[in-house]
Formats: C-alpha cells, structure tokens, sequence
C-alpha cells in the first residue's frame, strides 16, 4: 500500500501474557502501520510472577534478520525496541538502530528492565548502565519510574510524587540523549495516574493522565509505549499520544478489572483495538 509506514519491532516474543511483541504487533497494526519484528528471544510466558516458563536467547539470529532486510533495499519509518534478552543485546540493537535509522525516522527506546523498584528476573546489576548507553541514541524513550531511577542512579521510592521529582527524572533522562522523554507510573495522589512528558527542545512538559485503577497489571508499559509509537507515527504530537496511549492502557485495566481474570496474563486490551484503530481510520482527524 502506498504510504504505507513500517517499524522494526525489537522486543521478545513471550508466548503468553500479552507483553512485548504479543502487544507490540496488534496494536501498531491495528493503527494502519507495518510491524516487522525482531525477536530478542522465545518465552513461554514473560518472568513476571510465574515460574517455569521457557526462554530460548535469539542474540546470534537479530543481526542476520536485519542484514537480509537491508540486502532486500526494505526501509524503516521507525525503530522501537523493548524487552532485550542478553546484555550483549545492548550493543547489537546499538548497531541495528545504526543501520536501520534514516532522516527523519524515529528511534523510540523503551528501557525495559525493571518496575515496582527492582530489577526483573535474570538482569544483572550492570544492565541499567548498558541500557543508558542505548537510551542515548534514541529520539524518545519510554521509562517507568522504577526504570527512570535506575537509568539516573537516584533512589526509587514508590510515590506519589511531587513535580520537583518528576522533573528532575526527565531533565535527567533528557541530558543522556533523548530529545523526548515519556515517564509511565506518574502519580500525585489526587486519584489520577499517567504518564509525564518532556518534549526538551521545546521546553514543554505535559502530563497525560487518566484514572487510576489499584493493583499491578501486567504488560501494561509495553501496551502503553506500542500505543504511543503508534499514535506518533500517525503525526500526532507528543503529549497527544500519550494522552491516545494513557487512555487505551486505562481502558484495558478497567476492563481487565470487571473480567476478574488472573492480572499475571496481561490486559484485556483487544475489546479496545477497533476503538483504537478508529482514531487512525482514513477519515480522523
Ligand atoms: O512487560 C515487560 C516484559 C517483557 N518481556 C518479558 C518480561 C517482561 C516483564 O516482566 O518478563 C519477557
């Protein structure tokens, strides 16, 4: 199809628990754009929570993949990565993010590592310092508090948070690199929750919130940062894609909720796809 836009999607690919590229491939699709993914690794399931699941390393296959992309002249419109599955992943995608980015395209790092102030099962200490190197060739990147604190060396406290600490994470965020820095898990404690946005050559700051259902709920950064990189990719600003992406996340928890199904599997976030997708139909605005 003619104009047509197209992202490499580097995240893993975990069987079951609607994360990474389970979330990354319906709902950038369902925005119109072409999802090609990078398979960081195979899971049964995410680590989050449950125990057993399987996990095979594609470190020595995501090179070849994008070599033979480049081999058939195919472009990128964007580069998205997500969940890595070895530290030496950290300067492959380094090196994917070098031969894929073009003028004008967008490279959107997600840093994902960690959340509720610790570090996920089977990332060694040393990975918040690797990841800051990759956050730095990014355009934008897309933390959580937890990942924020640990990319910054500050101290994590679960909030809420006043805008002095909001601000010295995103101004700190935006000296390692990235000209736009989206933080997920904002609160204040006045019953709202989103994200905070800093769009640093502008100099504007902008929250995007929604309401705030408790409780963990899982893969629901990764739903959050597909959604934005979709919405962006369909021309809107930064603080109204967060807002897009805030709302679908928003939407899918409180579904989710009244579902009473076990959180540990992920969101309900397909009921919400056509509501999506409408935003992104060739008639909206
Ligand atoms: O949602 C983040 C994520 C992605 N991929 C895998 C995970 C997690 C979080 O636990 O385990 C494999």
């Amino acid at each position: 199809m003619p104009g047509q836009k197209r992202v490499a999607a580097v995240h893993d690919l975990s069987c079951v628990g609607k994360c990474s590229l389970t979330a990354a491939l319906p709902v950038i699709s369902a925005a119109g754009i072409e999802v090609c993914p990078v398979p960081t690794a195979v899971l049964s399931n995410h680590t989050g929570g449950i125990t057993g699941y399987t996990y095979r390393d594609l470190t020595e296959d995501i090179l070849p993949i994008v070599n033979h992309w480049l081999s058939l002249g195919l472009t990128f419109d964007a580069v998205y990565t997500g969940y890595l599955g070895s530290f030496r992943q950290l300067d492959i995608v380094a090196e994917v993010i070098d031969k894929l980015r073009r003028p004008g395209g967008l490279v959107i790092v997600d840093p994902v590592m960690a959340d509720n102030g610790r570090l996920y099962t089977g990332f060694t200490p040393d990975f918040p310092a690797g990841m800051r190197a990759l956050c730095a060739k990014a355009d934008i990147i897309v933390p959580n508090i937890t990942e924020a604190c640990f990319l910054l060396d500050m101290p994590y406290h679960p909030g809420p948070y006043d805008e002095a600490f909001i601000i010295r994470l995103l101004e700190g965020l935006a000296s390692l690199g990235p000209k736009q820095v989206v933080i997920t898990g904002v609160y204040n404690g006045n019953g709202l929750y989103g994200a905070a946005c800093l769009d640093a050559r502008a100099g504007r700051l902008d929250y995007a919130l929604t309401g705030r259902v408790e409780g963990i709920y899982h893969g629901t950064g990764d739903l959050f940062a597909s959604a934005l990189t979709a919405a962006l990719l369909n021309g809107r600003p930064l603080r109204q894609a967060a807002q897009i992406a805030a709302e679908f996340v928003y939407e899918s928890i409180e579904r989710t909720k009244r579902a009473g199904t076990d959180v540990r599997f992920g969101v309900h976030f397909e009921a919400g796809l056509s509501k999506f997708a409408a935003l992104f139909g060739e008639n909206a605005l």
